[in-house]
């Protein structure tokens, strides 16, 4: 792929599709204009890829998310498809900048965070391990919100990210499906004689797919993310339309397509909104509709579905997909019970994502019954016959029966849609070695005494093609000059990096590396908030969404601690640092607004004081997406993962800031520890108490005040924040913050405090000897090579899915007949050819 051809496929683009003449095009035209450029070079692997797994017996996984957070395309396709330095060169030669209009893409920023990125590192790596995919979710209108920071506060606005068109999916109408809601159901006997259940629906929507390429790295698998949108259906307007309210026909329209507008902001809680419930079921009815499909057109009998398709459920958000799989065998496809249940419970299979009991999902019986009565009824059948396995299993044991029931009768009754998870699928596992415990020890114990055969663990990863190759493009030079590019595929072989360690002029190429990158990042961050900082003092990093248990607040507490040190002797040891937060604050989640108040006020204080400003700087950068994760991660020196122990599934920001060199400061929670054993203890800053120590304090009766009152650093800290001092005298601003520290302190901040100074203190001191920190930077990208996402894929393959690589023969465009050719034919666009062996073209 030629950069002259490229060019002249992009004028062409500008020419055709975007309407314009190059010297008028707007930045957007320049960016849809090389996205359909791309999208071509995609196209025949999309089409070969779907080929070859039409005409393989091969499994294929269906990922079921609510959440996609995939980030901009362009440049991943990019780095994919090896093409950035010949691009680049093509835009040269048109004096454009491929930079610049990389940046004009509107990231597609379909989740929350942790659980939204994984499930896009996970689409990633199966396509570059080969194994046959698909994506399904939802294809909000309306993304993660846009955060803007106004008077130091959080102010939310729509993402409007469609708004300008998006180059990347096809509509597939052709493929639309029904999805019926609300309603009752009948009972009948049918003419064999059998009992039968009607579901009597009160409203029917249509779900649109929209499917967008997902490509592999240097191969030819291009899988498919498969978005479904909800649009009014023309019979269900019949009525109204009859009864001449056309404006009532129009209202109805609008309330159906509501479904799939908004992304729902909150993570790690849930409320139960009616319209929440909805979009899960309304993408999880669409998605294995799709499957029944794509099951008929290979001419396997629905009794096979399990052979065919495996299953993912990321949490519990599609698990309502386990009663809808059943109502679809046994309703539609006349199944009985027992075997629509032993082709159902070797489907599907389910990822827990959280510790908080508070973020277990539960729906309130009335509303469930309202939008499902059919699966209601089919939830409990489910539960008689598990609960009657129960009983057997511990005979006499009631209040197990209680406990493990799919319906919670505690108050208000409520489905529990992790047990719904945990009955329906053959596999259960947690997402770090900690976490998984933690989850048969408690959040899940009573599931695990009944089957510990189905539970596993698997730490999560993240793709180092766009954490490292496409973020980090000068860090990915240098490597590969050291060591080869194989890395980038196989993220065990950087650990041949761990001997550049010891080699002083390697380590002055990668501190030239890494101080580009924060100059880069000091740009973005004065271009965002009008704060300078300096590249040369340490980057102390802690982006993620905002949470107590997170504890952003300790961070802040740290911070005041160093001003309070300078501020009491000028002539303090107080290493220059550079804070930088970033991250949403659910929108309801008034603690954690008030906790972005608090970092913004002490930025304030502190970058203002000129006794402290240059050697303290505090910044907020807004709005933390994909995009701003690639520019920050590679620029950071210390990575922040400070959650209380026992709190944090797994994170995988933590993985993405060891792998571009950052050292990490962290509690030993989620995936920490694995990252601690794997980097080394020498070059890892661990601190604060472990899951058991937290375990054991809080059950002999934890005193914050203690704390408070035995250290006179920390009460100075607490004080100065108590009497206003960062609220401009308005004691009041952070009471809601500092009364709960001293009186509950349900997260252990003041347990935690002089631990984390007292290791913050070593982490200074490293920084002050330039060439230790570089060896301990060298080594964390070298030994971070198991947190790559294709180590986790090829486990889930393993353990959970049973699924095969199937390599992609490229089909090409000719007069030859072979496979393909019918279809082809009938699109009216020639015939292909096959060829195979090799990758890419
Ligand atoms: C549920 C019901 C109603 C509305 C919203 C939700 C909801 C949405 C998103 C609940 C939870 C989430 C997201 C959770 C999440 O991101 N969890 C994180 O998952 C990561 C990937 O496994 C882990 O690394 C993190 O530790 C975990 O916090």
């Amino acid at each position: 792929m030629s950069s002259a051809t490229i060019r002249r496929a992009f004028l062409d683009h500008v020419f055709y599709t975007q309407g314009k003449l190059p010297g008028h095009a707007s930045g957007n035209d320049l960016y849809q204009a090389l996205a359909h450029t791309v999208r071509d070079r995609l196209v025949q692997r999309w089409i070969s890829t779907a080929e070859a797994y039409q005409s393989q017996p091969s499994r294929t996984v269906a990922y079921l998310s609510a959440e996609f957070l995939m980030g901009p395309h362009l440049g991943n396709n990019l780095v994919n498809l090896g093409i950035v330095e010949a691009v680049r060169g093509a835009m040269a030669t048109l004096n454009l900048d491929l930079d610049h209009i990389l940046a004009q893409e509107e990231e597609p920023g379909l989740g929350n965070g942790g659980l939204g990125r994984l499930a896009a590192c996970f689409m990633d790596s199966l396509a570059t391990l080969e194994i046959p995919a698909l994506g399904y979710g939802i294809r909000y209108e309306y993304g993660i919100f846009h955060q803007s920071i106004i008077d130091g506060m959080q102010v939310e606005s729509t993402d409007t990210w469609l708004r300008n068109g998006n180059p990347w999916e096809i509509q597939r109408s052709e493929w639309a499906v029904e999805v019926r809601l609300g309603g009752h159901t009948e009972h009948y006997t049918d003419d064999r004689g059998r009992y039968r259940v009607r579901w009597v629906p009160a409203k029917t929507v249509v779900g649109v797919p929209f499917d967008s390429p997902i490509l592999g790295y240097r191969v030819n698998t291009v899988n498919t993310l498969r978005l479904w949108r909800a649009e009014a259906t023309e019979a269900f307007d019949f009525h109204t339309f009859n009864r001449g309210d056309y404006l009532g026909a129009v209202n109805k329209k609008v309330t159906s397509e509501n479904l799939t507008k908004v992304l729902y902001p909150n993570d790690e809680t849930q409320q139960g909104k009616e319209l929440r419930l909805e979009q899960q079921y309304f993408f999880v009815a669409c998605s294995l509709q799709d499957m029944l499909r794509l099951l008929a057109t290979q001419g396997l009998p629905v009794t096979r579905f399990h052979e065919k398709f495996t299953v993912q459920l990321n949490d519990t958000h599609p698990a309502v997909g386990i009663a809808e799989l059943m109502r679809l065998l046994i309703d539609d496809h006349g199944l009985a019970w027992d075997e629509a249940w032993h082709i159902t419970r070797r489907a599907f299979a389910y990822t827990n994502h959280t510790l908080l009991p508070e973020a277990l999902e539960q729906w309130p019986l009335p509303l469930f019954q309202r939008i499902l009565p059919r699966h209601l009824e089919i939830i409990y059948e489910i539960n008689a016959r598990f609960l009657d396995e129960v009983r057997i299993r511990f005979y006499g044991d009631e209040s197990r029966l209680a406990r493990l029931s799919l319906i919670s009768e505690h108050g208000e009754r409520h489905v529990r849609m992790a047990h719904l998870a945990c009955v329906g699928s053959h596999t259960i596992n947690g997402v770090a070695e900690l976490h998984s415990r933690l989850m048969r020890e408690d959040v899940l114990k009573d599931l695990y005494e009944m089957w510990p055969e189905k539970f596993t663990s698997i730490t999560n990863g993240v793709t180092p093609r766009r954490w490292l190759a496409l973020a980090n493009p000068r860090l990915t030079r240098l490597v590969s000059e050291a060591i080869g590019d194989g890395w980038i595929k196989d993220l065990g072989q950087i650990r041949a990096l761990e001997p550049y360690a010891d080699d002083p002029s390697f380590r002055e190429r990668w501190q030239a590396v890494r101080r580009e990158n924060k100059q880069d990042l000091a740009r973005l961050v004065r271009d965002a908030t009008g704060v300078v900082v300096d590249p040369n003092s340490m980057f102390d990093v802690m982006v993620k969404r905002i949470h107590e248990y997170k504890r952003q607040h300790l961070a802040v507490l740290h911070i005041i601690a160093l001003y309070h040190r300078i501020k009491s002797d000028p002539h303090a040891d107080v290493q220059p640092r550079t804070f930088l937060f970033a991250g949403k604050a659910a929108p309801g989640y008034h603690y954690a607004k008030l906790m972005i108040r608090f970092v913004t006020s002490v930025a304030g204080v502190v970058n203002r004081d000129p006794q402290v400003r240059d050697r303290l700087k505090v910044v907020f950068l807004p709005n933390f997406n994909v995009t701003h994760g690639q520019k920050i991660y590679p620029a950071a020196d210390l990575s922040e993962q400070i959650s209380l122990a026992g709190k944090e599934a797994s994170g995988t920001g933590n993985m993405k800031f060891a792998m571009n060199g950052a050292i990490t400061i962290g509690t030993m929670d989620g995936a920490n520890i694995e990252l601690r054993d794997a980097i080394g203890a020498d070059n890892f800053f661990p601190f604060g108490l472990n899951a058991s120590e937290v375990y054991a304090l809080k059950a002999a009766g934890y005193h914050p005040s203690t704390y408070y009152d035995s250290s006179p650093e920390l009460r100075a800290v607490v004080d100065l924040i108590q009497h206003g001092f960062f609220s401009k005298g308005d004691a009041a601003v952070f009471r809601p913050l500092f009364d709960g520290l001293l009186q509950h302190d349900p997260y252990l901040l003041m347990a935690d405090f002089a631990s984390y100074l007292h290791c913050q203190q070593q982490v200074s001191a490293a920084y002050g000897d330039p060439e230790r920190w570089q060896r301990m930077s060298v080594l964390s990208s070298a030994r971070s090579g198991q947190f790559s996402s294709d180590r986790a894929i090829e486990q889930y393959c393993k353990r959970v899915w049973h699924a095969q690589a199937v390599p992609v023969c490229l089909l090409h465009r000719s007069s030859g007949q072979v496979q393909g050719a019918r279809r082809a034919e009938a699109d009216g666009i020639g015939t292909f050819s096959e060829r195979c062996g090799g990758s890419g073209s």
